[in-house]
């Protein structure tokens, strides 16, 4: 059994929004256009109390993308956003969502940030969803949304540290920093995790 997690696919995310990924409106298109080739669709949202710690706004003298240390790890800051509720939380309006089956919420602690959308960065609580997929009986899972080098990336480590088969739809996702990207890239094919573009998908079948 397959499953598709769409990862932050969330206004901020977009170019017009506070953390905009370019040209990130235009995977909607294609991660809906793939939805009914998995048995399960899922999808993840950013989803902070708008005081949290990965603010820029919350650090006195600090700007957005500037890092700090933060409980011994780097931390980069943020503009603010995915506020809880807010219009720049929502999905994406073109998205497909009669689909998905259920929506995992991270980074809701005010004081630690949550780019996978397994476990929060310290690697301390889960969200649950490595148990729900788990449970539903799924052991190939796709991952698509924003952005391809930091949420899509941190949670595709986490599948694969899970036991899953992890597969990055690459036309789906977009990233932040195309550079970062390409390194990204060659690490995942390291750990096995497959890169397809949507068009191979139907050909894949495990
Ligand atoms: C994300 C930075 C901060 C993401 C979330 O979804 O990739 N990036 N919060
Ligand atoms: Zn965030």
């Amino acid at each position: 059994m397959n499953a598709l997690v769409i990862i932050d696919v969330q206004n901020d995310f977009m170019p017009y929004g506070s953390l905009g990924v370019p040209d990130g409106q235009s995977i909607v298109p294609v991660i809906n256009k793939i939805q009914p080739y998995y048995d399960l669709v899922v999808a993840t949202q950013d989803w902070h109390p708008q005081d949290h710690i990965s603010f820029a706004s919350k650090h006195p003298g600090k700007k957005p993308f500037d890092n700090i240390e933060l409980a011994g790890s780097n931390q980069v800051l943020w503009p603010d956003h995915c506020v809880q509720g807010t219009e720049g939380a929502m999905f994406h309006p073109d998205l497909e969502t009669r689909k998905l089956a259920a929506i995992f919420r991270k980074g809701m602690d005010p004081q630690v940030d949550s780019y996978s959308g397994f476990y929060d960065n310290r690697h301390l609580i889960s969200t649950g969803l490595a148990g729900y997929l788990r449970d539903k009986g799924i052991s190939d899972v796709h991952f698509c949304g924003l952005a391809s080098d930091i949420c899509v990336y941190f949670t595709i480590r986490d599948a694969v540290m899970e036991g899953f088969s992890a597969t990055l739809v690459e036309d789906a996702s977009r990233p932040l920093n195309a550079e970062t990207f390409e390194i990204l890239k060659k690490e995942m094919k390291g750990m096995g995790v497959k890169i397809y573009t949507s068009e191979y998908l139907n050909f894949v079948s495990e």
